[in-house]
């Protein structure tokens, strides 16, 4: 890359290195600009991270692994799908990050996904490295036995790359308690050993309580903390969830029982308006429509008559204190954001990886509204996920009073970080650099620490 004579960094001759070096992966080159904007003038403050050339090493994964996957239908048809683990960065524990399973799937979205992993992973204060995989596999309208035909397949290949010392995968958009099951059974049987090879398993057998709502109750915890800087509480506050899978049915779940008023939930085919708000048995049709039945979310609305459906619509016009984006990357851009701070909401938290587009988010910070980026506000997930490793290495469980008391304590620290590398000359909050600087100093001085390698 070419360097300035006084050897400083620069953002757009970053990026033009990094775009070259990476083209057709625009959502990898997204997810590294928002986090270079912030962290190239700290390291101009910082030179030891430029002479070490971090930067450029932590945007390299250390391996790239892509495999076939063919499985036999219940048709007799011969399937073929792509596999991916993408391991980014090990310095300062084993790759740790889950598998999505949908069509969408490619190497941009997985090493976009891997990357920001590394930051939120280092950010926990456990000791997990960063990856992500999946497949292009699309879990809809596949029998159990497509489905488990499918993990078996796919794990077939990934057994030999993994390991409870090495990379645990987890769960992700298409991959939950069911497939974390059937991924677990092949991996058993291939390496005849029962070991913690992944999180999300059942409690049963291996689990931790409290993992399937981790990552929907820290970012409740997250946006408590956040609502306190400003002297504010969820209490009767009006929100807007996306999306209707695991992280969304944990936010509307803690929501609700924290007194606030759920108005929205989402999936790929539009949203639901809940007049006069979520209540705890429209949350159990939903968890049961979506987990048991593969339902889709206009069927709440056929059941309940103060429910109602917009086909093909986002939830963000409906106005509301607060937004939680929970569905998947992008999915909220600069016209959306430009009607919520109209809307004069107070605070924005990311529960997906990256919902909202760049500009959105420099949209919510020039109104100084209070906005998390996913890595600090959906680091739940993988902060229990590490505590499942812990107990499943001392071959123990906790109970969940236990487990939820760890999640909140370790959410609060996120939180105090961002606090700490975050906090503006005003006073404003600057959620993205205060996780994307905390993130970094720690794994980049443990890059340091071991040398080039
Ligand atoms: P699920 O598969 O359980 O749910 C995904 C939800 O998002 C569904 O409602 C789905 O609708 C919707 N969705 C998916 N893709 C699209 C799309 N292209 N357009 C519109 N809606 C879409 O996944 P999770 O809840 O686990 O994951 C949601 C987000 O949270 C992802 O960004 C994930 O990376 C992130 N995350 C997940 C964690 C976890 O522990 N599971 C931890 C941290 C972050 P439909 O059913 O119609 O496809
Ligand atoms: O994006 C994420 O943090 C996850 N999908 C959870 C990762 C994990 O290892 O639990």
């Amino acid at each position: 890359m070419k360097k300035k004579q006084d050897n400083t960094q620069d953002i757009v001759e970053f990026m033009s290195y990094l775009n070259d070096k990476n083209p057709n992966e625009p959502e990898f080159q997204q997810a590294v600009k928002e986090v270079v904007e912030v962290l190239i003038p700290f390291i101009n403050e910082n030179p030891k991270y430029q002479n070490n050339k971090i930067l450029e090493r932590m945007t390299e994964p250390e391996r790239i692994i892509t495999f076939r996957v063919a499985w036999v239908d219940d048709s007799r048809n011969i399937q073929i799908n792509r596999g991916y683990r993408i391991e980014l960065n090990s310095a300062i524990g084993p790759y740790k990050g889950g598998l999505r399973f949908h069509p969408s799937v490619n190497q941009s979205i997985l090493k976009f996904l891997g990357f920001e992993q590394v930051l939120k992973n280092a950010l926990t204060g456990l000791p997990l490295g960063g990856g992500k995989g999946g497949s292009d596999f699309n879990p809809k309208e596949k029998s159990d036995n497509e489905i488990m035909t499918f993990c078996q397949a796919f794990m077939s290949e990934l057994y030999r790359h993994i390991g409870h010392n090495t990379d645990i995968p987890a769960g992700d958009i298409g991959v939950g308690s069911k497939e974390i099951g059937y991924l677990f059974g092949q991996y058993k049987k291939l390496k005849n050993e029962f070991t913690g090879s992944l999180t999300g398993k059942s409690p049963g057998w291996g689990g931790s309580l409290i993992r399937t709502q981790a990552t929907g109750y820290g970012n409740i915890y997250f946006v408590q903390n956040m609502l306190d800087t400003i002297n504010e509480v969820l209490d009767n506050k009006t929100v807007v969830i996306s999306g209707s899978g695991n992280v969304a049915q944990y936010t509307a779940e803690k929501a609700l029982q924290s007194d606030a008023k759920v108005l929205t939930m989402s999936d790929s085919s539009g949203y639901i308006y809940i007049d006069g708000g979520l209540t705890t048995e429209i949350l159990e049709f939903i968890l049961d429509l979506k987990n048991n039945k593969r339902g889709r979310i206009k069927e709440v609305a056929n059941k309940f008559k103060n429910v109602k459906f917009f086909a093909d619509e986002k939830p963000w016009k409906v106005k509301a204190d607060i937004v939680l984006p929970c569905a998947t990357q992008n999915e909220l851009d600069v016209e959306d954001a430009k009607i919520i701070v109209s809307n004069k909401t107070i605070c924005i938290s990311e529960g997906a990886n990256m919902p909202c587009t760049i500009d959105a988010v420099n949209e919510f910070q020039k109104a100084k509204i209070l906005f998390s980026p996913g890595k600090a506000s959906n680091a739940g997930g993988v902060v229990v996920s590490g505590l499942e490793m812990v107990q499943n290495s001392v071959r123990y469980s906790w109970t969940s009073e236990t487990v939820e008391e760890k999640l909140m304590e370790i959410m609060n620290n996120i939180h105090d970080l961002c606090v700490e590398y975050g906090t503006l000359k005003d006073g404003y909050i600057d959620y993205v650099k205060g996780s994307n600087i905390a993130g970094f100093v720690k794994v980049a001085d443990a890059m340091i620490a071991q040398g080039v390698v």
